[in-house]
């Protein structure tokens, strides 16, 4: 659905439309949201000081926590008898996270992930396969809800049964696949061996629900012969589509009538300037089951102002790096999984896949950090002595990047555990 009253709004109405919005959704928090109000009261804060945009800065942050300390319901701003639909959310660690929403909410939730999907060029002619999971997890719901919203024929086959997967998207000739990246890639290589590539009618792909890089997307483009956009959401702000790319692939449009993101120092919690990388904060203007001011995502990234050739104006984040909770902290460095996965695409040459594992460990008081990688079939093929050639030039690319060694393992093909969901890139055996 393409809204370009809303989507190319020069950015001072945009300003002034969120503004307008901000104050009703202080208003409406103040009275009905008690977590939110004490938390006013406590800084001495009334709605009434809150004029628009400029002043957001003054509003209490809300956490992740938050939604665990008032589990299930208790941030919900309307009765249990308006809200429609719940979906959860159970992290990496810890209690589950619940979030609702009215049958408006539903309906705006369709329109953001409609106006990606049009942005990329689908409409009511396609066929939009739904490999995310369904359930309480918002992946496959909430591209459903913007497939159906556009027109198309939606195909709701859900994560899982590989083999299935395939022939369906073969048979019903589909030609939009919404999936998380490491599972596309999965597809991929499954298309692949059972010889199906060349029967596959996909022309696109809407990927996202983790952390991905370019290469990546280049090795999913090349194996099932689309072009694969990112899309960016989470459940406490909405689910799928809080930001999504457009056909120029170049950074997601966060849809800011509904949205405002912020970028700040996690440390000092300071609002960065523009271009800046930090956390992105959220604050959700339109929606009535489960509002949020504030809310600190944990991922990390950076916002871009600049028009895109596409003519929209809503601002562009830049692919996230991961969550600041997905960092690791090897011998005292920071590291994200991304970094690692950036470069192992970079060092491959063809010779190893994205598909790899990450496990840190503690032995005598000092950080383990091996990398298992999967070589291509050809390379398995191939003698040992190029295969330690490549682990030593993977390892020093790593160096250089990270700043701190790592022992890389070219293991066998297929001898790391596929995910149909989001991949389980590292296991940090110094927590358990
Ligand atoms: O993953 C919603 C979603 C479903 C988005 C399908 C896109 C596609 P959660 O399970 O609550 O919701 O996880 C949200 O996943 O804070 C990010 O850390 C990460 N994430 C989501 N999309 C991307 C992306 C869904 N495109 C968390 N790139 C977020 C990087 C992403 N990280």
């Amino acid at each position: 659905m393409w809204q370009p009253e809303i989507e190319t709004m020069p950015r001072e109405k945009l300003k002034e439309l969120q503004s307008e919005r901000l104050v009703k959704q202080v208003k409406r928090m103040y009275e009905r949201v008690e977590l939110f109000r004490k938390r006013m009261d406590k800084m001495g804060l009334t709605p009434d000081d809150i004029h628009g945009v400029d002043d957001l800065s003054k509003l209490p942050f809300s956490y992740k926590k938050d939604l665990r300390d008032y589990y299930p319901y208790g941030l919900f701003a309307e009765p249990m008898k308006n809200i429609v639909r719940v979906h959860a959310s159970s992290g990496t660690t810890g209690k589950k996270i619940v979030v609702g929403y009215t049958k408006k909410d539903l309906v705006d939730w369709g329109n953001c992930v409609a106006r990606m999907f049009t942005a990329i060029g689908a409409d009511a002619n396609d066929f939009v396969q739904i490999s995310y999971g369904y359930g309480l997890f918002t992946g496959g719901l909430g591209a459903h809800n913007g497939a159906e919203t556009i027109g198309a024929t939606v195909i709701p086959t859900s994560a899982g049964n590989t083999a299935n997967q395939l022939q369906t998207m073969v048979d019903f000739g589909s030609t939009v696949l919404c999936c998380t990246p490491s599972y596309a890639m999965y597809l991929g290589e499954a298309a692949e061996e059972a010889g199906l590539t060349d029967k596959l009618k996909l022309k696109s792909g809407v990927f996202g629900a983790e952390p991905w890089s370019e290469d990546m997307r280049r090795n999913i483009e090349k194996k099932l012969h689309i072009k694969a956009y990112d899309i960016y959401g989470l459940s406490e702000i909405m689910g799928p589509g809080v930001a999504g790319e457009c056909e120029y692939q170049c950074g997601m449009h966060v849809w800011e009538d509904m949205f405002i993101p912020e970028i700040i120092d996690p440390d000092t919690l300071e609002v960065l300037p523009e271009g800046s990388t930090g956390e992105l904060v959220f604050t959700t203007l339109t929606k009535e089951g489960f509002p949020l001011i504030r809310y600190r995502t944990r991922d990390i990234c950076s916002l871009n102002y600049e028009k895109c050739k596409c003519g929209r104006t809503h601002v562009r984040m830049n692919k996230p790096q991961g969550r600041s909770d997905d960092m690791l902290i090897i011998r005292g460095v920071n590291v994200f999984p991304s970094q690692i996965e950036e470069v192992l695409l970079k060092a491959s040459g063809g010779n190893i896949t994205p598909n790899y594992q990450i496990i840190v460990d503690r032995v005598n008081n000092t950080d383990t950090f091996d990398i298992n990688v999967e070589m291509s079939a050809a390379l398995f093929a191939d003698d040992v002595k190029s295969i330690e050639k490549i682990e030593r030039s993977i390892t020093a690319m790593l160096r250089d990047t990270l700043g701190i060694g790592a022992k890389v393992h070219l293991v066998n093909p297929k001898s790391i555990e596929r995910s149909e969901g989001k991949a389980k890139r590292v296991i940090d055996k110094r927590k358990v």
